[in-house]
């Protein structure tokens, strides 16, 4: 990095088909069990890091506004961790902006890290190899890993015996799959949850008689999920993603006290898509950390489920495609 320049990431969101739901080791991010995504080509997130070398504090301003609070917390934390692995001790300003809908379950924690992780690490001259790079993003949050790529990625969990369970565990990309994978998403609630992923996904794994379950079955999914997607299998790849969503809200809906980000419009739209299958449709639901229901379908028919989809809910419907990793912009 050139002085006091600025550097700029740009990194998009995920949408995970199969869910990284519960850490073994929350000071350092590590799951319990791999999971897979599909890095999106709709709402990037556009993050600016500016050292400043004579600043007694860092300034976080997150779309236009002084960041405050858990909020900037987070990111100072995080700068805290790459001046570290630096060896630097600047302070710096951190502009970050957002496109996506902040706290509504589509996943702007991901992209916003991932764009963080790369824009601060060209700030304070660290030059990490992407697989690297994603072990870094993850301490910020465990989604942005994937968002480091472009494409299907899978986040490995790492060995629990590891000798060092931070080098274990990161994200790569899946290479071989043709899948032409389309999401359509209805947009129901775009305000702040009232628990955030992070609060929900602990008491999950402390406190759900179906965590258990839920973390066998994962395992097993993540190997039929990439083979699904090796051998383009829509149909099975659209029911793995379909039951491994509703066992993960099982699964938060029976801790103690249950986490329900399903409204009663979500399971609207999830029998919706059901009707819609049974109809001859090829589409399938998932869901995240919030209200939102996703459709899953090839990108061919994409135009028709959304449409069938804003003429069912009235709402608005975004349709997203496969998209790029993380990219620092003016080609540095
Ligand atoms: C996922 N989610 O795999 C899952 C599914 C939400 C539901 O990763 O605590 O914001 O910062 O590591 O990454 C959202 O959780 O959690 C998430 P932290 P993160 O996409």
């Amino acid at each position: 990095m050139r002085g006091s320049e600025p550097a700029e990431a740009v990194a998009h969101p995920n949408i995970a088909l199969v869910k990284y739901w519960g850490k073994r080791d929350d000071r350092l991010v590590i799951p319990y069990a791999d999971s897979l995504s599909m890095t999106l080509d709709v709402f990037p997130t556009t993050t600016q890091v500016r050292l400043q070398p004579h600043a007694t504090h860092d300034v976080v301003i997150m779309d236009g506004a002084l960041a405050r609070n858990n909020a900037r917390r987070r990111i100072v934390d995080f700068l805290d961790l790459v001046r570290e692995q630096a060896g630097r001790s600047e302070c710096a300003v951190v502009k970050t902006c957002n496109t996506v809908p902040v706290g509504a379950g589509l996943a702007s924690s991901a992209s916003g890290f991932a764009a963080l992780a790369l824009a601060s690490t060209a700030a304070y001259e660290l030059e990490y190899e992407p697989a690297a790079l994603s072990r870094l993003a993850r301490r910020g949050s465990g989604s942005a890993a994937r968002s480091v790529f472009g494409g299907f990625v899978r986040w490995h969990a790492g060995a629990p015996d590891a000798p060092d369970p931070d080098r274990a565990s990161f994200a790569e990309p899946l290479t071989g799959t043709q899948l032409d994978l389309a999401l359509v998403a209805v947009l129901l609630e775009t305000g702040h949850k009232s628990v955030s992923s992070r609060e929900a996904m602990s008491r999950s794994a402390r406190t759900s008689p179906l965590f258990p379950t839920w973390l066998a079955r994962t395992r097993a999914e993540i190997g039929e999920m990439c083979a699904a997607l090796d051998e383009g299998d829509l149909a099975t790849v659209g029911a793995i993603a379909e039951c491994n969503a509703l066992g993960m809200h099982r699964t938060m809906e029976t801790a103690v006290p249950p986490v329900r980000y399903r409204t009663r419009d979500s399971h609207r739209v999830l029998q919706q898509v059901r009707r819609m299958r049974r109809a001859g449709l090829r589409a399938w639901s998932t869901m995240d950390a919030g209200p939102n229901v996703k459709v899953l379908c090839a990108t061919g028919d994409a135009p028709l489920v959304a449409e069938e989809l804003k003429q069912a809910t009235r709402r608005r419907v975004v349709v997203a495609r496969g998209g790029p990793g993380a990219v620092l912009r003016g080609g540095s």
